[in-house]
């Protein structure tokens, strides 16, 4: 492909004459590059359904984005052109990036201007589901950042497959056309007309074609700016194998799946019961905004089926390994933190805090390289929150732990998003091998973006 500016180069060549030397110089590869990853930032009008279009924005005319596939280690050049008339960036969500490329104002990255094209190469790092996305504010406009259709899947490919499946498929949640409501607590929060899966409500996208006796391995992405998610495939279940793209040290059967905003499920399905079914929202009205996709075995006819389940059931702890007496883990130096929201009347905005403070005036935690971190997070709030760490993987520890509690830490679960229960106690923890500026957030774009966000550097 020939950018624009490529292009311009080769006429000015023709034109002046240059000689070929100079456009084999390094200034002008790198000003033009064939990139292995062309991204296209620009306007899309999203038909959700034929009543439902949704003026957004995505990448390269589709939503989710482009699957991008990319193999562990090796380099791989972007190319990333700003079609819209707003300052855009992109997020690689998951990977070990320098803070310069990994996609947030807060880490140094540079913001991508109004027609601009940014062109990069990163080394895609760990393996595994991954994926990307916009992490501009949004504020009180529900249809910009997250609330968009900026987000797609990537896949970061091992050395070695350990894939045991005949067909995948990539699921991605999605929640639009928001208003803020009054919720439970008195504060404003996002609620939403039209929820999808791949960008489609119920009914009217592709369904999911499947045989009799395959595998199938399904890639679940909660890209909603502020929803947990809970999805069922009615006629199945569920063999969950990775959370947030790392294998988990249990896989386990389940009857649902549930997702914060921004996490990741993979989980292998045996088509072992034909017929016309869907896997879709548990919550009958969120199924009924649309969250749903048609599976159909092969040869099967009828209309889709739905089994409603009665409750809703996510544990995460059922995914680590079998406790043991084992402790080598090195010793994690303690990092306390506590999570509040500062209301200012009833139905007015609220401020998030950390440890008393909202971005840009949190602390600026300092970590040594090579040290072990536990981060112990209070949450004082009556809301659940999506915790995201940049540029680093955590180990969960204790998920909604009370005070009085006293069970062994979680051991096996490997993860970049946690969601953290109300009222009680969460720990994680990770090593800091990875030095540069490092954003730690809140992952719902409305509580990110009234301050819950947190950078940690390096010493
Ligand atoms: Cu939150």
């Amino acid at each position: 492909m020939i950018t624009r500016r490529r292009f311009t180069q080769l006429s000015a060549l023709s034109l002046g004459g240059l000689s070929a030397g100079a456009l084999l110089s390094a200034d002008t590869l790198r000003a033009a590059p064939a990139s292995d990853i062309t991204l296209e930032i620009a306007p899309y009008l999203l038909e959700a359904s034929p009543k439902h279009h949704i003026r957004t924005v995505a990448y390269n005319n589709q939503v989710p984005g482009p699957l991008l596939r990319m193999r562990q280690g090796r380099p791989t050049s972007v190319s990333i052109r700003n079609r819209t008339d707003i300052p855009e960036i992109v997020h690689w969500h998951g990977l070990f990036l320098p803070s310069e490329i990994d996609g947030a104002m807060e880490e140094g990255t540079p913001l991508i201007a109004p027609g601009a094209e940014v062109h990069y190469t990163l080394t895609p790092d760990p393996p595994g589901f991954r994926w990307f996305h916009t992490h501009i504010r949004a504020g009180n406009d529900l249809s910009k950042g997250l609330y968009s259709g900026l987000f797609g899947p990537l896949v970061v490919e091992p050395a070695s497959h350990p894939g045991d499946y005949d067909t995948e498929a990539f699921l991605d949640l999605h929640d639009w056309d928001g208003q803020f409501q009054s919720s439970n607590d008195g504060n404003m929060a996002p609620a939403y007309n039209v929820s999808t899966i791949n960008g489609k409500m119920l009914g009217f996208g592709e369904p999911i074609r499947v045989k009799q006796g395959q595998r199938l391995l399904l890639h679940v992405l909660n890209s909603s700016a502020t929803d947990v998610h809970w999805v069922a495939f009615a006629g199945h279940t569920f063999r969950v194998i990775a959370l947030d793209g790392n294998p988990v040290a249990t896989p386990q059967s389940v009857s649902m799946l549930s997702l914060a905003p921004a996490e990741r499920v993979c989980a292998l399905v045996e088509l072992n019961n034909p017929g016309v079914w869907i896997l879709g929202e548990v919550r009958k009205h969120i199924q009924a905004a649309g969250m749903g996709i048609v599976v159909e075995y092969a040869n099967a006819t009828g209309k889709p089926t739905w089994i409603q389940p009665e409750e809703l059931v996510w544990n995460y702890s059922q995914f680590a390994a079998t406790p043991t007496t084992d402790t080598r883990t090195p010793e994690a130096q303690r990092i306390d933190l506590v999570f509040d929201a500062k209301f200012h009347g009833h139905g007015a905005e609220e401020q998030w805090l950390i440890n008393g403070k909202s971005y840009p005036d949190t602390d600026q935690p300092v970590l040594t390289a090579g040290q072990r971190y536990r981060l112990v997070m209070k949450n004082n709030s009556m809301d659940a929150h999506p915790i995201h760490l940049h540029r680093h993987t955590f180990e969960l520890r204790q998920v909604g732990r009370k005070p009085s509690d006293h069970s062994p830490d979680l051991r096996g679960i490997f993860k970049d998003v946690v969601l953290a229960p109300p009222n009680l106690t969460t720990e994680v923890e990770f090593t800091a091998n990875n030095p540069g500026l490092t954003l730690f957030h809140c992952h719902q774009q409305d509580h990110m973006d009234r301050g819950f966000m947190m950078v940690f550097r390096y010493a």
